[in-house]
């Protein structure tokens, strides 16, 4: 890549994938190949539960196929039922997962600065049939985690973050997997750790550990007893692998990626209309898992849409997480949480919000640079 505003050669995502060195797959592999225990919880997967629960600070960890089994497993596991309250500026996978359990996702409003729910609108939301609120620490920024916990203690509510991208954000120094009854994390190759697809559900109440193993693995208790309808949701030993040399990536990732925040951040602070998402509080370390701004049309000038197929023609493909809102999608528009006036600033940020290209080899060849001068460009020129 050259620094330039010129059209990449090659596609640029929005994501890239943290992959291994091939070398120390193959010597992973031919371990696992040799040891002919390929699936089931075997030992890569235990390490990777420990070496998980190690990095997250947090109690307990249960490792899952991926993010979203891992998050029908938690409502599971929580006997919830009735309504949930959650948020509808989320990836498809958060109010999916309620409906899988029978439960009814009620969609309430965000606040404007990290765009996770908003506590002061929760309350209104809870009805006799609330059995829990959902939240989602989105783009790795957490949710008001205290107030959400003082409502939840108040209604006598069950609270499970969706934590998709916030794997290593941290509160003082507290793993985000701390907070709430349980936190799901991703392990989907688009997010910063990744086991090509995987996640995990971690919680404090070490009871919980035996209920999710059932659901994880058909309810089989033992070779003579299913005690209930499980599925089947069991990271393999292969992925467990891949983990295992990913995990070890991580942190000199988002060192690179801290870098090409500052570089993006120097363009975005002098665009006019143009701002970065992100936390106001400072006892947040964030995961760095995307790099997202808001466009303000008319201070600007240029719509976000106008900007995101701009981009298009440099060959750079933003995304617009999280455009459209769930609460848009056919399934969900008819509740009646989904109504306009009742999200409004959800709204206007899914109008708003774009996710520029963000990993660690866009420091390679000026990567970085290029993209924030096409930027500039964009917005300055049009
Ligand atoms: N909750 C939240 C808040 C989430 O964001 C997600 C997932 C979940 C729950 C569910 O967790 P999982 O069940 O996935 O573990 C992508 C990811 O597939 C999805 O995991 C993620 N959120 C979501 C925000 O992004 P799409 O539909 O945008 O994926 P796709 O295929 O368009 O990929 C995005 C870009 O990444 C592409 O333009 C190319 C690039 N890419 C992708 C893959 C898979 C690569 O360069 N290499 C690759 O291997 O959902």
């Amino acid at each position: 890549m050259q620094l330039s505003i010129t059209k990449f050669e090659k596609p640029v995502y929005v994501f890239e994938p943290v992959l291994p060195d091939l070398n120390q797959l193959h010597e992973k592999l031919s371990e696992i190949w040799a040891s002919k225990y390929v699936a089931n919880m075997g030992p890569q997967h235990r390490l990777l539960n420990e070496r998980i629960t190690e990095f997250l600070k947090v109690s307990n960890t249960t490792l899952f196929s991926n993010g979203t089994l891992a998050l029908m497993a938690a409502s599971r596991a929580l006997d919830l039922e009735g309504e949930v309250i959650t948020t509808p500026f989320t990836f498809a996978a958060t109010p999916h997962s309620l409906v899988w359990n029978n439960l009814t996702p009620v969609f309430c409003d965000i606040n404007p600065v990290d765009l996770t729910i908003n506590p002061a609108r929760i309350e209104e939301m809870i009805t006799p049939r609330t059995s829990a609120i959902m939240g989602v620490h989105v783009y790795g920024n957490p949710c008001d985690v205290v107030k959400i916990q003082e409502i939840a203690d108040k209604y006598n509510l069950k609270v499970i973050y969706d934590a998709a991208h916030a794997f290593g954000t941290t509160i003082d120094g507290i793993g985000i997997g701390n907070f709430g009854d349980m936190t799901m994390f991703s392990f989907h190759a688009t997010k910063l750790f990744n086991t090509i697809e995987g996640g995990a559900l971690c919680y404090k109440d070490e009871q919980l550990m035996d209920k999710l193993n059932l659901i994880k693995n058909f309810g089989i208790k033992n070779e003579e007893e299913v005690v209930m309808a499980g599925f089947n949701a069991k990271l393999n030993e292969v992925q467990s692998a891949v983990g295992l040399l990913v995990l070890d990536m991580v942190e000199e990732e988002q060192k690179k990626r801290m870098k090409v925040f500052d570089i993006y951040k120097e363009v975005v602070d002098r665009l006019d209309g143009v701002e970065i998402v992100n936390t106001s509080d400072e006892s947040v370390h964030s995961s760095y898992q995307y790099f997202a701004i808001r466009i303000d049309a008319e201070r600007c000038g240029r719509t976000r849409d106008e900007v995101y197929h701009k981009f298009k023609n440099y060959n750079v493909f933003t995304r617009r997480y999280f455009y459209p809102l769930c609460s848009d999608f056919e399934c969900y528009r008819d509740l009646p949480s989904s109504a306009v006036a009742n999200l409004p600033v959800a709204k206007q940020a899914s109008k708003e919000v774009l996710c520029l290209p963000f990993y660690g080899s866009l420091l390679e060849n000026n990567g970085a640079e290029s993209i924030s001068h096409i930027l500039r460009k964009v917005i300055v020129d049009g």
